[in-house]
């Protein structure tokens, strides 16, 4: 089943920033897309749920060099 979250993300300062962040979940198997957003630092995710999960989300915005809060 597809589900959306919203992560929130700190460091994201540019248009850089979101897309690195974007493509680091887009490249996850059974992520759908990602939108990110610099201004409130929040990224939305929609995602298979039966496929990924929070924890790789936050390893790959991590590897990529931000932080997630909770
Ligand atoms: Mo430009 Mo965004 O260095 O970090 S990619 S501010």
């Amino acid at each position: 089943m597809t589900k959306t979250t919203v992560l929130n993300v700190q460091g994201m300062t540019c248009g850089h920033c979101e897309m690195s962040v974007q493509e680091a979940l887009d490249e996850l198997d059974g992520v759908q897309g990602a939108k990110a957003d610099r201004a409130t630092g929040n990224v939305e995710v929609t995602y298979e749920e039966d496929k990924v999960s929070n924890d790789e989300f936050r390893e790959a915005i991590e590897e990529v060099g931000y932080t997630v809060g909770s």
